[in-house]
């Protein structure tokens, strides 16, 4: 079992994650994280937060020469902020004049988080719940997807919305009709996403999307979207019928729904669906010379809780960002008069980072579903317990069903 924790707050020293349970001799390198990281500072509508910081990762723990020991794994990214801030988020005495928050945001975990932790400063539940946090598990994701390259199996995502505004051509559509060449890689997707500044894979609609950014930034207000994962490579077998928790999209579904504003997540066709009818939503199985394949993935790469080898495709919809520079009706706490919600610097728009940030988290649910399927102390012994299974796949389906005969 893999696993994984982040520590560290917005705005103090640093945030640090440990990761444990990864196989030895997987090839980590510094450079490959904070490539990541950066991909998830870009996008245009970020708040001011991004100029301060260019997070990059120290590897403190569990790697040596480039490989990993079997051993924790400890990250740190620094705060570059944290020098403004070293007064307001000492972990020492409290000093004076520190001025206390009492005006919650709506939106945001301002007022749940005092009310359940028993504080008298909103500043203490601000600090965790901020998506600052998101850092951390891009570095973690990374080294995820670090494993993952092993076995061919890469990641992509793009932004199919912004502002309720969609592409012409969504490419969503082509996936899910199972619509890819041969050699198609998920990645693929991330790399053409990432030449525009909302993530999105078509010019028309980043101009409309900008567009939309600048006027709703004028009024003060803040905009979310969708966006959609993908993972391609998989293993047929991952995930299991046989308990709620062990199903693959129990996990992804909770993996993307974890992360900062994300209300909603689809998988396949999900939602949609719901709205058709069978023979319009089933993927049809089909011979192909002496292959089985499927015709169309509406299922999204799973079914019955199990990869079916076809890309896993997730969908996720991220709120509009709850700091709002025209604020909405709140209640300050400590006159219990109907005020304004504080303005406190924040982003315009997310949903480019949000997107990156899935890609990690569908990146560690899939490595900890690839070692409980296939295990292993080293990668050589995971490899050689994946080579095995996948080869003789084809060779059992054969034998039990009587093909050829
Ligand atoms: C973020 C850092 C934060 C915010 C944002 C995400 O920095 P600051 O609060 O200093 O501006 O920009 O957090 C939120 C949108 C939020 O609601 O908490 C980051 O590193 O991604």
């Amino acid at each position: 079992m893999i696993r994984f924790l982040t520590a560290g707050e917005s705005h103090g020293k640093a945030l640090t994650a440990i990761i444990d349970g990864f196989p030895s001799n997987i090839k980590i390198e510094k450079e490959y994280i904070d490539f990541h990281l950066s991909r998830r500072q870009m996008g245009y509508g970020r708040g001011g937060r991004m100029i301060i910081e260019s997070d990059t990762v120290e590897i403190l723990s569990g790697v040596r020469f480039q490989k990993t020991l079997g051993s924790p794994i400890s990250l740190l990214i620094k705060n570059n902020d944290w020098e403004n801030w070293t007064d307001k988020m000492t972990p020492g005495k409290k000093p004076k004049g520190i001025d206390k928050i009492t005006i919650p945001r709506p939106g945001h975990a301002d007022l749940v988080g005092v009310a359940k932790y028993n504080f008298n400063d909103i500043r203490n539940s601000i600090e965790r719940s901020s998506a600052r946090e998101t850092a951390a598990r891009v570095a973690v994701g990374s080294v995820a997807r670090a494993f993952l390259q092993y076995f061919g199996i890469t990641i992509g995502s793009f932004v199919e919305s912004i502002g309720n505004i969609y592409p012409n051509n969504n490419y969503l559509t082509k996936l899910l009709n199972n619509d890819l060449p041969n050699n198609f890689s998920a990645w693929q997707i991330s790399e053409n996403a990432d030449e525009s500044s909302v993530r999105v894979l078509e010019n028309k609609q980043e101009e409309k999307i900008i567009r939309k950014i600048k006027s709703i930034k004028k009024k003060g207000d803040t905009l979310g979207g969708t966006f959609a994962t993908v993972a391609s490579g998989l293993p047929i077998g991952l995930g299991s019928f046989v308990q709620y928790d062990k199903r693959l999209d129990t996990e992804i579904a909770a993996a993307i729904m974890s992360i900062n504003a994300v209300k909603g997540v689809e998988i396949g066709t999900g939602f949609t669906s719901a709205e058709s009818i069978g023979s319009e939503s089933h993927d049809r199985i089909i011979k192909k010379g002496n292959s089985i394949i499927r015709k169309s993935n509406r299922a999204g790469g799973i079914e019955g809780g199990i990869s079916t080898g076809l890309p896993i495709i997730v969908r996720g919809a991220m709120k509009p960002i709850a700091t709002l520079m025209s604020p909405i009706e709140t209640v300050d706490l400590t006159t219990m008069k109907n005020v304004l919600a504080r303005r406190e610097r924040s982003d315009f728009v997310a949903v480019p980072a949000c997107a990156v940030i899935s890609e990690s988290m569908l990146a560690w649910v899939l490595a900890a579903f690839m070692l409980d399927k296939f295990g292993g102390d080293s990668l050589e012994e995971t490899k050689d317990n994946y080579n095995s299974y996948t080869n003789k796949l084809n060779n059992r389906i054969r034998r039990n069903f009587n093909i050829n005969r």
